[in-house]
């Protein structure tokens, strides 16, 4: 590739260590493969086969060495769908795989989502799918049993919720901090959350048909994204979660056909959980006594003690998995168009309506986990001396069934804004009295999880 710089094979054996990166020399290439080793450990080869991570080509004379090397350099990304207008939507945090968050004054512009401003979370590619070969397989040690894509339609019952999925790593880039160190992950800001009508179904109607809700502590959930080595996207819930609640099968986003990068044909939706455990292009259940095995659910989305500097020093197995999110907030208007994790002090127009009846409406989202209903969010002018309650926007949800999560605004008086740039901070509780932190500083963990402290945006109005 023409375009690339050259790399020497010495070149390549200084990048052999995480500080360094891990990068590899295959026929021509080189290729830097320190995001794929960070999430496949041990799971350098494999690599060979993915074109994407090329950034230089190798010396003519030192090709040779590679030359008897004749495997097909395949993209797995082939099948990851056109973005149009994607920069309008969203912050992207990342190609192959793709990541993109929803910019803050879409997310509170509508209280469903809509599917193309949704924020989209990949560990890996997205993967090919033939609906006619399809089947979506379902067991455990003794049997396994198999559904097409119209036999889950068909034979079950549908049902419709309103859920919010919140990433785990949401509003990671607000837990780097001096005193404890930079976070290791997507530097996310407010917007790796949405909330969407989920319509599919249930997942305890679905055990239950196959008399696989007797025994077994997990339900583990497998996706077609899997790496050269057949290890697929996996995560698990606890078995009394997949009974007990609404967890879906589902096949509908917001009334349409699921996406491909949401998880066509079918994806789980776990409300009140992670979104990790959400699994998309879902073709394999499997009731067990144990998690999932895989990455994601073993060494990855755990909040690790903040004594920890470098995820490595620690045995995962100690460490529980999460489920349920926690109770958080987030100001989404007033915001800029450009990255959130970038803006300093906020230039604030306000808008016509605003002018005329002088007053800066603010708005944002809250949500909390396991079913909670949000009871109330306050936003402090004062950096938390005196808080104002905001009007919300929620819908009425049976107890412990709260999955949508709630918008909220408040108008400030022009005569009440501070002259100079100042702070508004917002903060939520749920209806069992769970509030969030003032600071991350007591939640801080290496991989930036769960990060649900105040929100705080510094601002000034623009006369
Ligand atoms: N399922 C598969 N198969 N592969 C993935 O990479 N990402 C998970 C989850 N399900 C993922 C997956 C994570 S971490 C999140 S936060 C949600 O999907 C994101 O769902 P979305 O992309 O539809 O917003
Ligand atoms: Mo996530």
């Amino acid at each position: 590739i023409p375009t690339l710089p050259t790399y020497s094979m010495a070149d390549v054996a200084k990048h052999t260590t995480k500080e360094n990166g891990y990068w590899l020399a295959f026929r021509d290439g080189v290729y830097d493969i320190s995001s794929f080793v960070e999430s496949h450990p041990g799971g350098k080869q494999i690599l060979k086969t993915v074109e994407h991570y090329r950034i230089g080509n190798l010396p003519l004379g030192e090709r040779e060495a590679n030359e008897n090397n004749q495997e097909e350099v395949i993209d797995l990304f082939q099948y990851d769908p056109e973005r149009l207008n994607a920069i309008e939507n969203f912050f992207i945090r990342s190609e192959k795989p793709y990541n993109a968050e929803t910019k803050p004054s879409m997310l509170i512009s509508s209280f469903l989502t809509p599917v193309e401003k949704f924020y989209i979370r990949n560990h890996m590619h997205v993967p090919f799918v033939n609906i006619n070969q399809y089947k979506l397989e379902i067991g455990n040690e003794k049997s396994t049993y198999s559904l097409s894509y119209d036999d889950l339609k068909d034979k079950y019952q549908s049902y419709t919720i309103t859920s919010a999925l919140q990433c785990a790593g949401n509003r990671r880039n607000g837990m780097n901090n001096e005193q404890q160190g930079t976070v290791q992950g997507t530097q996310w800001y407010v917007g790796a959350i949405g909330n969407a009508r989920w319509t599919g179904v249930k997942l305890s109607d679905v055990l239950k048909s196959f008399d696989l809700d007797k025994e077994g502590k997990h339900i583990q959930f497998f996706g077609l994204d899997c790496d050269t080595s057949q290890r697929c996207y996996g995560a698990s819930i606890p078995i009394e979660k997949a009974l007990n609640d609404d967890v879906l099968i589902a096949y509908k986003m917001n009334d349409e056909i699921l996406t491909s990068d949401h998880g066509y044909p079918l994806r789980i939706l776990v409300p009140g959980i992670v979104g990790a455990r959400s699994v998309k292009w879902v073709n394999r259940i499997i009731v067990s006594d144990k998690e999932a095995d895989s990455h994601w659910q073993k060494a990855d989305y755990k909040v690790l003690p903040s004594s920890i500097k470098q995820p490595q020093q620690i045995d995962y197995d100690n460490v529980p998995a999460i489920q349920e999110l926690n109770v958080q907030s987030a100001i989404c208007y007033p915001a800029s168009n450009d990255d959130g994790n970038k803006i300093k002090i906020l230039s604030v127009k306000p808008n016509d309506d605003d002018i005329k009846n002088r007053r800066l409406t603010i708005k944002g989202y809250a949500l909390s986990g396991g079913g909670r209903q949000i009871h109330n969010v306050q936003i402090s002018l004062d950096h938390g001396k005196t808080w104002l309650q905001t009007e919300l926007e929620q819908l009425a949800q049976p107890y412990m069934r709260a999955w949508s999560w709630t918008l909220w605004t408040y108008h400030i008086p022009f005569n009440d804004i501070p002259s100079k740039p100042f702070d508004i901070i917002c903060r939520a509780m749920d209806t069992h009295t769970n509030s969030q932190p003032d600071t991350p500083l007591g939640i801080w963990n290496i991989r930036g999880l769960m990060n649900n402290a105040w929100h705080k945006i510094s601002l000034q109005i623009d006369e």
